[in-house]
């Protein structure tokens, strides 16, 4: 069922679950989220308004653990930004619990989650300016380093999620099931994830051998999961359904991934597409000026690197997801999926190309 498809009287049913303040006057579709399924609920009154979200459970297997992992990621935040003076409202996101208590309500098949939608911030897809790269890797940093002396364990959202020895195990498992016979059509596409598999699995012995340590961290950095105010300063981290344990490099290298792309993530037109050293430069700046002092070595010295590990993931998994039928992503089109796929190759061929440039960048940087 589409967000269209839903009754309002339904929607706004599910959001009286919740303990929000004021009376419900719309609710409406926001934004084109990939995975869930995401409403503005506006309210009357003094109160705030409110961000509902049908979580997609076939992605998210667990939600209540993803909720309770939310519920003390954002505590520990806010515990974090009241110390320092700012505003625990703003800065980071406000879970709203149901009327009975839980941080998510569960009608089956669906789990529904609401948290307070934060006046006057926006989302933004394209980094326009280097300005906005080195906020965005600040704000990052800033998240990063709040969450460092978070000790209690979380759960594993999603399994393996950028671990990419698991994802090669199913990517196997999936050109083993070829369940739509498509295997055959995309024999180039293959040879790329292929022709890369040796390097990758050697970078991931570093996090199994422990020097790439794990870190809570949020692991979905990508530009439009944070959250700018109207001068373009950065809000907060949001879309923290992955926010786990992990290395602090997944989430550079996914945010590299999108900043500096100077086309879209689904381009048809690849001529557009690009890593931006400039903005490269500007977002590894903004986040050295929060982590630098709380890197190792192997993170310093991989840094660059991550950028172009989360890229090829990404090549993998969307390869993988339309060989499986495009289930994982929303699609528009029926080779929406294998579009993305050319779109992010063509941006790891980039970055490949200007490795060297990239290692000096982040040398210099580190000094
Ligand atoms: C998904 O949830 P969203 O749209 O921010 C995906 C990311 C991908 C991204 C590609 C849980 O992000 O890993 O990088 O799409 N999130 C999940 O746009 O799989
Ligand atoms: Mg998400």
């Amino acid at each position: 069922m589409t967000n269209l498809e839903i009754m309002d009287c339904e929607l706004i049913n599910i959001a009286q679950r919740f303990a929000i303040e004021g009376k419900i006057e719309s609710i409406k579709p926001l934004g084109d989220g990939f995975i869930n399924d995401t409403f503005i609920v506006k309210t009357t009154g003094e109160g705030p308004d409110y961000i509902l979200q049908r979580k997609n459970h076939k992605v998210f297997p667990h939600v209540p653990e993803m909720m309770d992992n939310i519920v003390k990621v954002t505590a520990h935040i806010k515990a974090k930004i009241i110390h320092a003076g700012g505003d625990p409202m703003r800065e980071t996101l406000t879970v709203i619990f149901t009327k009975d208590g839980l941080p998510y309500f569960y009608d089956e098949p669906d789990y529904w989650a609401v948290c307070v939608f934060i006046d006057g911030s926006i989302t933004i897809d394209n980094a326009s300016s280097p300005e906005l790269c080195y906020k965005g890797g600040q704000g990052i940093g800033r998240f990063q380093k709040m969450l460092a002396d978070y000790n209690a364990p979380l759960h594993e959202t999603i399994k393996g999620f950028h671990n990419i020895r698991f994802r090669f195990e199913q990517w196997d498992d999936t050109l083993r099931r070829d369940p739509f016979g498509l295997v055959k059509t995309v024999q180039e596409e293959i040879g790329w994830v292929e022709s890369r598999r040796r390097q990758m699995l050697d970078f991931w012995k570093l996090v199994e051998n422990g020097e790439l340590p794990m870190r809570v961290t949020h692991n979905d950095t990508k530009l439009s999961n944070i959250l700018f105010d109207g001068n373009g300063d950065v809000l907060c981290a949001i879309d923290l359904d992955t926010c786990m344990s992990s290395t602090v490099l997944n989430d550079v290298g996914d945010a590299l991934r999108s900043y500096t792309n100077t086309g879209d993530e689904d381009d048809q037109d690849l001529s557009r597409v690009s890593m931006d050293i400039g903005r490269f430069k500007a977002y590894v700046s903004g986040y050295l000026s929060e982590m630098k002092d709380s890197l190792n070595d192997c993170e310093k010295e991989w840094l660059a690197f991550s950028a172009i590990y989360i890229t090829f993931e990404q090549v993998l998994r969307f390869l993988m997801d339309y060989i499986d039928g495009s289930t994982y992503w929303k699609i528009q089109y029926p080779t929406h999926t294998l579009v993305r796929t050319h779109a992010q190759y063509k941006l790891l061929q980039s970055m490949e190309e200007q490795y060297g440039e990239m290692k000096k960048v982040v040398d210099q940087l580190i000094g």
